[in-house]
């Protein structure tokens, strides 16, 4: 069903990504019966003492897509998601895949300022939470939440205190009709696959966050070339260390690309060593992906550890920038191949190779996953740098849309008008032909691969009485490679503590990996010359004054 707010590709694009192979005509959903059949009675998922056989999860799919139909939910709909990694959550998805329902990917972290926007932006149908998580009662928040919004709109619980009000998630997953006879209905009423299969949440670099509409076809095409490229097989064993909600785990290859090749999904709630390495021991993991702050923590816990962890084949590492030096710690730590990725939820996905040498691998960010992914790197003007140069990457391609969802103006700015995505990275060729990330343009900060835009902070700490402008830019982290600093101008007279500009997030419901770790309060902006704040020269400034005062 169709939905307002999407950015179709061009019908030459449709056509040329079709001939090609690349998509195929079929909604996400049809593929886990088309699983089934290939691999059967292999496993599929590994959810702690949960092992679900292909033909199991293909079962508990159909019952949980016919339940979700039961309780009203129709191909067009949307709903907002925000579970932690478990096997329920990837029947979960594929059961929105069997009947038109698109999931918003929120994140566990995420609390009512992200939730309200999404569940308004996307005007969600029901919003599906854990009962609890770390101590937060989520099941209360979106309950609230959900009696806030105009539509009608359900709350589905994972977890054992299900309030008698919602629904009970687990209960919709069991299985009680003839599974063939409940396929061929299902089939009947499939999707179109060039409609919204889920949505990702963007990085963002505007005031309120962005989605990103990909659809079934895209998607799809997405998983199975980056496995492709990967060398994922019938063999791999992949571990779910990153919240499955990103598209990194989801289908980069992650998730999705295991399971295309028959191979099998472990999932994990967390991603410290502490309870990843005894599982990579027991399942005998093959490949997983990380970013760069939990590689760190891998590799430090990795001296002492009494697991073995001798399958590990493959680590994926991206997100945020990966240092060269600790890069080339990180295969001989683990005893296994490290291959970097590029990846972002608007689209284009870059991957050093398995076999690529280590000067490649350590030092650069990776190459594109397809022979139509286009292209350009430009130079403020928008004209193209000489090789070698840096520039802005711009792109397009069979899986990067043309559009951010309902977002007409800032599309305006994000795109150029024939279609390509300004990525806001800046990037550079690199003599074997994968691209090196120098730095970006776009205003946000990236704290350990979670991204945040600026101007989100900017808008929240503007309401506050003591503040006349406001300025949210990166400074280094040790851990995380960035930190949340807000640069403030005060009114006259006034004054602000960082534990004040904390405490009004906390307040705010803002997810807590956006609350600003530093204040510094300065006399006055520097201005580029069309009068805007120079965040370059004011994060020099802030870097100068710290290394004086610690001199
Ligand atoms: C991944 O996706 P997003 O949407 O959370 O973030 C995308 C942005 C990129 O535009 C770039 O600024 C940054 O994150 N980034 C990297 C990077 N990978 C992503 N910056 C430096 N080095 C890298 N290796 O982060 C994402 C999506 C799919 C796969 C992997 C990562």
């Amino acid at each position: 069903m169709k939905r307002d707010g999407f950015t179709p590709w061009p019908i030459e694009f449709v056509e040329r990504y079709t001939a090609a192979g690349h998509w195929r005509g079929k909604p996400l959903g049809h593929w886990t019966w088309s699983w089934a059949q290939e691999y059967g009675e292999r496993t599929a998922i590994v959810d702690g003492e949960v092992r679900l056989s292909y033909r199991d999860l293909a079962e508990h799919v159909d019952a949980l897509a016919d339940s979700l139909l039961d309780l009203g939910l129709r191909d067009g709909d949307n709903i907002l998601v925000q579970l932690p990694n478990s096997w329920e959550f990837v029947a979960l998805f594929l059961a929105c895949q069997r009947i038109g329902v698109a999931p918003v990917l929120a994140l566990l972290a995420h609390r009512e300022h992200e939730l309200a926007y999404l569940a308004d932006l996307a005007d969600v149908r029901a919003i599906v939470v854990p009962d609890t998580w770390q101590g937060f009662d989520h099941q209360g928040l979106a309950g609230e939440l959900a009696a806030s919004l105009p539509q009608r709109c359900g709350v589905f619980v994972l977890g054992d205190d299900v309030s008698k009000s919602n629904v009970d998630l687990r209960s919709l997953l069991e299985r009680w009709q003839d599974p063939a006879r409940l396929r061929a209905r299902l089939d009947a009423t499939a999707p179109d696959p060039g409609e919204i299969a889920l949505f990702l949440l963007s990085g963002g670099t505007t005031g309120t966050p962005k989605i990103i509409a990909r659809t079934h076809q895209d998607y799809e095409y997405n998983a199975r070339q980056s496995g492709a490229v990967c060398g994922f097989d019938a063999g791999t064993v992949y571990l779910v260390t990153l919240p499955m909600g990103h598209n990194f785990p989801l289908g980069s290859p992650g998730i999705l690309a295991t399971l295309i090749q028959g191979g099998r999904v472990v999932m994990i709630r967390s991603p410290k060593p502490e309870v990843a390495f005894p599982v990579i021991e027991r399942e005998g993991v093959t490949v997983t992906s990380l970013v760069p702050a939990i590689a760190q923590r891998w590799v430090e816990a990795v001296a002492t550890t009494e697991h073995d962890l001798s399958t590990l084949e493959l680590v994926q590492v991206g997100g945020s920038v990966l240092d060269p030096a600790f890069a080339a710690r990180i295969g001989p730590a683990l005893g296994c191949t490290l291959q970097q990725v590029y990846g972002m939820a608007e689209g284009l996905l870059n991957y050093t190779r398995r076999d690529d040498p280590a000067s490649v691998t350590n030092h650069t960010q990776g190459r594109p996953i397809s022979e139509d992914d286009e292209i350009l790197i430009v130079d403020e003007e928008g004209s193209p740098v000489p090789l070698g140069g840096t520039g802005e990457l711009l792109t397009r391609g069979p899986y990067t849309p043309r559009g951010y969802f309902r977002a007409p103006e800032h599309n305006a700015r994000a795109f150029s008008p024939d279609g390509w995505y300004r990525t806001g990275d800046l990037v550079r060729w690199h003599e074997s032909g994968n691209f090196v990330v120098e730095g970006r343009v776009k205003d946000l900060i990236n704290r350990g691969g979670e991204k945040i835009s600026a101007p989100e902070v900017e808008a929240v700490v503007d309401t506050l009485p003591a503040v006349r402008r406001v300025a949210a830019i990166p400074l280094p982290d040790p851990e995380y490679g960035e930190l949340v600093c807000v640069c403030v101008v005060l009114q006259p007279g006034r004054s602000l503590t960082l534990e004040e500009v904390r405490d009004l997030f906390a307040a705010e419901g803002v997810a807590k990996f956006k609350h600003p770790q530093q204040l510094e309060i300065v006399a006055d902006f520097p201005l580029t010359a069309v009068g805007k704040v120079d965040k370059k020269a004011l994060r020099q400034q802030i870097l100068t004054r710290s290394e004086e005062q610690a001199a």
